[in-house]
């Protein structure tokens, strides 16, 4: 009997997802570069399900049913290339290649449209939880023709995580906009990220607390909004302790955060689109700052703090403003990264269903939250929502913790606790918010250097000022 898909680069992700599809009944088509990793998943695991393992490319492709379903899992760039011109070949009209590597949205554009001319569908699947997602159910983020979802998406939908029942996979949008989502999914979890580092840094500093003790507030507050994937394995992470040392294990880890680059390509390409999105930015920044070692050295050696002390004397009450603090910021990231996805949406003419996007992260992915339910409502409520910020419900909640927000960047500013991703959130929400911006002062510079021209608040049209002149304003035509 044909299998009925085929996972093609069985390096760890591709094993699993292989695993994962076969323990769903479905049989599996498996093939690698090199044989080796083929045989190992068939000595290791082949009683898990029904696995057709071929060596050659034209065999592999020879033991799936039309039209073919073949996944694609391998190192993200050229390799992808390399695996689609090798399956070309053997492929026939209305076969779907699935790249469930981490691409470059550009990069699955470009594929689509090359494989669309040969009557390929080239499906671009942005897939989220690692190893452990990928064998035990991921978030998944397919793009590409929607005609391909129709096979398709029952099995992705049979493998992806559930949350009460609902499957964490959907149709994305055509072309790039699964592995588009899937950057932007990266980029909100950098931030995610460094909100609870700067929290974490804020009870450690502020109260003088050890790691234990704040993991234990971390596991406190993964039993509230704040529950989600994220927070609770910050509190198993700061509760454990390094064996060598027998020290707090996060006290003995280097403090240089590294990067594999999806949260750069996010920032960049809210930069193309000109959509901000401060807290991610701030994040990739933040992450870039601890590993410029030689500015860290010099800038420690030359530069005071001039700060104040620390005293609180109110210790839950400052706990209760580092969690509403963290929960504001947390959604001015969220909500900066569904405008970008919109603004990506309407560029591209992806038409993506933001709640939907929501919806499949609540489980599966690493910024897998009980708040994304919130999100969705959000965007059940009104579709077109132009600020997920300003839903009624975020508005509510935000609002509420707002005193503790500014109280907490405050404080961190006095006492010289860097918190970039705190503090610009709070600055975008007041930006955001804000009845009149300084943005005329702006216009008029530009006026005045480079006559870029101006509009008036009491009158329609497009104006200059003659600066080096007599000044007069004309009307530009
Ligand atoms: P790797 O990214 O380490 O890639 C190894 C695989 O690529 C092997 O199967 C290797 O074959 C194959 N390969 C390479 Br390298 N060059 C090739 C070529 N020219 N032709 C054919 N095959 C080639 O594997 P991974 O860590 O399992 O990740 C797979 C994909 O999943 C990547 O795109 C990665 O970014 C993504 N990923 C996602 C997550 C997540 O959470 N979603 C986590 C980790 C990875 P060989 O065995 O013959 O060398």
């Amino acid at each position: 009997e044909l299998a009925q898909i085929g996972v093609t680069g069985l390096a760890v992700m591709g094993r699993n997802l292989a695993r994962n599809i076969a323990r769903h009944g479905y049989r599996v088509a498996v093939h690698n570069r090199s044989y080796g990793r083929t045989e190992s998943l068939i000595a290791d695991h082949g009683d898990e399900g029904t696995f057709i393992a071929s060596k050659e490319t034209a065999d592999f492709v020879a033991s799936i049913e039309r039209p073919r379903k073949i996944i694609v899992m391998v190192k993200a760039g050229a390799a992808t290339d390399a695996v689609i011109e090798d399956l070309l070949p053997h492929l026939d009209e209305g076969d779907i290649i699935i790249d469930a590597g981490n691409a470059h949205f550009p990069d699955t554009i470009r594929r689509e449209h090359d494989l669309a001319q040969k009557g390929i569908h080239f499906v671009g699947m942005g897939v989220s939880g690692g190893e452990e997602g990928a064998l035990n159910g991921p978030s998944i983020m397919p793009g590409g023709a929607k005609e391909s979802y129709t096979t398709l998406g029952p099995i992705l939908e049979d493998i992806s995580a559930k949350v009460d029942g609902v499957p964490c996979a959907t149709y994305v949008g055509p072309d790039g906009a699964g592995h588009f989502v899937k950057m932007v999914h990266n980029g909100i979890e950098y931030a995610d990220m460094q909100l609870i580092a700067e929290a974490y840094d804020l009870l450690r500093q502020g109260l003088g607390l050890e790691a234990p003790a704040i993991g234990d507030i971390f596991a406190q507050w993964n039993s509230g909004d704040l529950e989600s994937f994220l927070i609770e394995i910050t509190a198993e992470v700061l509760g454990h302790t390094d064996a060598k040392t027998g020290r707090p294990f996060v006290d003995i880890v280097l403090d240089q955060a590294e990067q594999k680059g999806t949260g750069r390509w996010t920032v960049q390409n809210a930069l193309d689109l000109g959509v901000p999105i401060t807290g991610i930015a701030e994040a990739t920044f933040a992450r870039a700052l601890s590993g410029s070692v030689p500015q860290r050295v010099a800038a420690q050696a030359a530069l005071p703090a001039n700060a104040g002390q620390w005293d609180i004397s109110d210790r839950d009450a400052f706990i209760e403003d580092v969690r509403r603090a963290l929960y504001a910021s947390k959604v001015v990231a969220y909500s900066q990264g569904f405008d970008q996805i919109a603004a990506a949406s309407a560029e591209h003419d992806w038409n993506i269903d933001r709640g939907a996007m929501a919806r499949i992260w609540r489980g599966g992915c690493i910024i897998r939250a009980k708040f994304l339910n919130r999100i969705t409502e959000a965007y059940e409520r009104q579709p077109e929502l132009p600020l997920l910020l300003a839903d009624e419900y975020f508005a509510k909640v935000v609002g509420d913790g707002l005193e503790s927000w500014r109280r907490i960047v405050a404080l961190a500013a006095s006492n010289g606790v860097p918190v970039p991703a705190f503090s610009s959130s709070l600055s975008y929400y007041d930006g955001v918010r804000a009845n009149r911006l300084p943005a005329n002062l702006i216009q008029a510079q530009r006026d005045f250097f480079g006559a870029h021209t101006y509009h008036r608040t009491d009158a329609p049209g497009v104006y200059h000022t003659e600066w080096s002149g007599d000044r007069s304003e004309t009307q530009e035509s």
